[in-house]
């Protein structure tokens, strides 16, 4: 039997709770009440406490540890070093590639960072543990250390095949070009410094592993758990209700994980580990340091001839990470000759990781600064030189753009801001003593894609169920997972009831990149749609039901109650229907993999990284877009720099809620404006350590910072994305921020300056 569902409206007719609605968030009242319980706030009896020792020195080998004293702390119960700690299976990395078979210690003996793990203490009260961890006498034999990218000794790394993309001859038609501008540009290490710390609650059962720990991706870490111990996957339940932000930063399970883990099921307790907050610079890695060259050749017109790209990025002495700094770079303006390529740096750091846009971010500050210069260099305007450039196709994979409103995001950005009114010349615009300028930069996201699954069950009292091992670290999931789920089954947003952050949930892939609200709308519509089938073709097909005789193959559903198109029959709701034809529940799996996929591809796609689907798969490339327009005023005398202004014009598709969108774009904007101005991890030259590792000294922007922020949607249903048509939010406004003050100080000032942040002893 066919059953035609009529559905729901959309935001057009069903107001703030169907998707495209400006629903509030569902889990801002439990948060602002305190009620809403994170990972770490878990009562357990028997909590035990660890404190963690780090290593003071960047290089060299743990000599000796005294934990004499500590041991005799009142309150302790482990000291834990390398010579006592249980071993571990060494784990296989994001994409999955099969680990070497030796054991893995998460503290350390030889040290590659200061600050790496190399003792901890457990105890009966945190501050037990905290006073013992000082008692601890480590000492070294300390070796020079590559301190970072600046450090003479750091050489010029080796290069990343695999970044190189290159078409025509750029270096020849550089050198051969009327115009041409190079330039050296420069950005710092950056954290993440989410409010909440990471850490986490271990307990044992046996072979069985809970963890409550805040999590950007629940399987994949419960993967790496069950690894380190050789225990199955099933063993292992990771839960994250709510997280008081990640930025990249808690998609991994890390070495003070695996210490709470290891030294819970040794003194077979329940272990709290939480990282203090200058921890929170060493215990993961924020955005690496970067440097990048950009030659751009072009005729006198400003149209691009061609563009030669160079970039650097540190990585830790093990580890391997790759800041794609040719992403913006290689798609944003059309060249006829293109070269882009990269190297890697080891340097003496915990390894870096994933932060608000890694890549695009860094990317877009080198090409978006380098096209204004151009600008200035043939005298037009910043704008129209953009315009003059704009790429109709993806130049790098020659394929049309699923959907590119950048035309549009200029002209509306533009026209807000009032751009047409701006003095081209540098120094020309003032109040008082304070220069005025006005920037305008281009940023771009890919839409990157992944499977998800999802169960919507629909619940006798006519209220609606949704779990999934998704997450919500502020983003918004809860909320147009519920929205998502109302709008399909047709009841109000109010009756749904999300649950996420825990592993026993059906699967999801990492909440990186940008991805989950498209993955998860698409498995909760999915799951949602087939439940509603069934609950129509129940009450069509089940003998007790109203709507038996009424030889209907189609109903309506909406706000929770069940009627015939023509509302010439009976008109009940949800929960009558089932207690008529009595069922206390009726549920779906939504999952968007192909039916074919086996068990192990399963696995495989949620525990890594490595079956994520290609932004340019198929005949369209897909990214978001966005133009940002700033106004600065510098102090002439002082040279500080604050934004006053700020008017941005976005692409990503189909909002499922503007609210939270806007939200999104809004935060993204802030940090940018913070990574523009304020924050560098300054690193000690001697010792290699990060100086700044609190957040009296690592400066984020306060709201004092930041001034009025215009947002713009200029995005269209992009159904190649999608297939509710949305493209990717969280990531896209960082993009192209930092680049559009430093265009706006220049315009201000007539000084470029190259290096993040831009502080005022650069513009003196
Ligand atoms: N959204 C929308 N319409 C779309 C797409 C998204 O309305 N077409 C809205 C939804 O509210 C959705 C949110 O934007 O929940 C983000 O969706 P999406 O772009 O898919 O991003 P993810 O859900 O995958 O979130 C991850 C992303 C990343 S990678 C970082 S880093 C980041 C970010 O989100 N970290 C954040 N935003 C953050 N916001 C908060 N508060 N805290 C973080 O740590
Ligand atoms: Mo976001 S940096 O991809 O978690």
């Amino acid at each position: 039997m066919t059953v035609h569902i009529t559905r729901h409206g959309d935001a057009s007719d069903g107001g703030a709770e169907a998707v495209g609605g400006r629903l509030s968030r569902v889990d801002g009242p439990a948060k602002i009440t305190g009620a809403a319980k994170y990972a770490v706030e878990q009562q357990l009896e028997g909590l035990a406490y660890a404190a963690l020792v780090e290593s003071t020195v960047a290089a060299g080998r743990v000599r000796s540890i005294d934990t004499t004293d500590a041991q005799a702390a009142p309150g302790v119960l482990l000291v834990l070093t390398p010579d006592n700690a249980m071993p571990l299976r060494t784990a296989s990395d994001w994409l999955g590639t099969p680990p070497p078979d030796v054991p893995y210690c998460p503290l350390a003996r030889d040290i590659t960072f200061s600050g790496q793990h190399v003792a901890a203490v457990i105890a009966e009260t945190f501050e037990q543990a905290v006073a013992a961890a000082a008692m601890v006498k480590v000492t070294y034999d300390e070796t020079p250390a590559i301190v970072d990218l600046n450090d003479p000794k750091a050489g010029d790394g080796f290069p990343i095949e695999m970044m190189t993309k290159e078409w025509g001859d750029a270096n020849t038609a550089f050198t051969s070009a009327p115009v041409r501008i190079c330039g050296a540009y420069t950005t710092p290490r950056e954290y993440q410094a989410p409010m909440e710390p990471h850490g986490l609650i271990a307990h044992w059962e046996g072979e069985h592993l809970t963890v409550w720990e805040p999590s950007q991706w629940l399987d994949g870490m419960a993967r790496t758990y069950c690894e380190w111990f050789a225990i199955p996957f099933e063993n292992v339940r990771l839960v994250s209700p709510y997280i008081g932000g990640g930025f990249g930063s808690k998609a991994l399970a890390l070495a003070h994980s695996a210490v709470a883990a290891l030294a819970a099921k040794m003194l077979d307790r329940p272990v709290k580990l939480v990282v203090t907050r200058p921890q929170t610079f060493t215990a993961y890695g924020g955005r690496a340091s970067t440097r990048q060259t950009l030659a751009l050749g072009a005729g006198s017109d400003g149209k691009l001839q061609s563009i030669v790209h160079r970039g650097v990025n540190e990585t830790s002495m093990d580890g391997m990470w790759v800041e794609p700094l040719g992403s913006v770079t290689s798609i944003m303006y059309a060249t006829p000759n293109f070269s882009s390529r990269q190297n890697v740096v080891r340097v003496n750091t915990v390894m870096p990781g994933a932060m608000r846009a890694p890549g695009e971010n860094p990317s877009a500050f080198g090409i978006e600064c380098a096209i204004d210069e151009l600008a200035y260099e043939v005298g037009i305007d910043p704008l129209a030189i953009r315009l003059l450039n704009y790429a109709e196709e993806d130049p790098h994979a020659k394929k049309p753009w699923s959907t590119r409103q950048l035309r549009e995001a200029f002209a509306a950005g533009a026209e807000r801001f009032g751009w047409s009114k701006r003095d081209p010349k540098p120094r020309s615009m003032r109040d008082g003593n304070q220069l005025i300028g006005w920037g305008v930069a281009a940023g771009t996201y890919p839409v990157r894609r992944t499977y998800g699954e999802a169960i919507v069950r629909i619940l006798a009292d006519g209220s609606v169920e949704v779990e999934s091992s998704s997450i919500d670290m502020g983003q918004g999931t809860y909320t147009i997972l519920a929205q998502t789920a109302a709008e399909t089954v047709g009841v109000p947003a109010g009756d749904v009831v999300v649950k996420l952050g825990d592993s026993r949930f059906p699967r999801a892939g990492v909440t990186g990149g940008s991805r989950l609200a498209v993955v998860m709308t698409g498995a909760v519509y999915k799951a949602a749609t087939s439940v509603l089938d069934q609950l129509v073709g129940l009450a069509i097909s089940d003998p007790r039901s109203p709507f038996h005789a009424l030889q209907a193959n189609t109903l309506v559903v909406a706000d929770g109650r069940i009627s015939s198109p023509r509302g010439d029959g009976p008109d009940v709701s949800i929960a009558e229907l089932l207690a008529s034809i009595g069922r206390d529940q009726i549920e779906a799996m939504g999952d968007t993999m192909p039916a074919s996929a086996t068990a192990e591809e399963r696995y495989k796609t949620y525990t890594t990284v490595a079956s994520s689907i290609p932004h340019t798969e198929g005949d369209y490339s897909r990214h978001s877009w966005c133009a940002h327009f700033i106004e600065v005023r510098v102090d002439e005398d002082f040279g500080t720099v604050r934004v006053s202004r700020v008017v941005s014009a976005l692409d990503s598709g189909r909002l499922y809620n503007p609210k939270l969108a806007e939200s999104q774009w809004k935060g993204g904007i802030i940090m940018g404006i913070g990574q523009a101005l304020l924050e560098e991890g300054i690193v000690d030259r001697r010792h290699g350590r990060i100086v700044n590792n609190n957040l009296a000294d690592y400066l984020v922007p306060t709201n004092a910072d930041i001034p009025d922020i215009e947002v713009i949607s200029v995005g269209i249903p992009d159904l190649h994305s999608s297939v509710l048509g949305g493209k990717g939010v969280g990531e896209l406004a960082i993009v192209g921020i930092a680049p559009a003050i430093a265009n706006a100080v220049f315009h201000a000032t007539g000084k470029r300056v190259r290096d993040l942040p831009i502080t005022l002893e650069k513009l003196i």
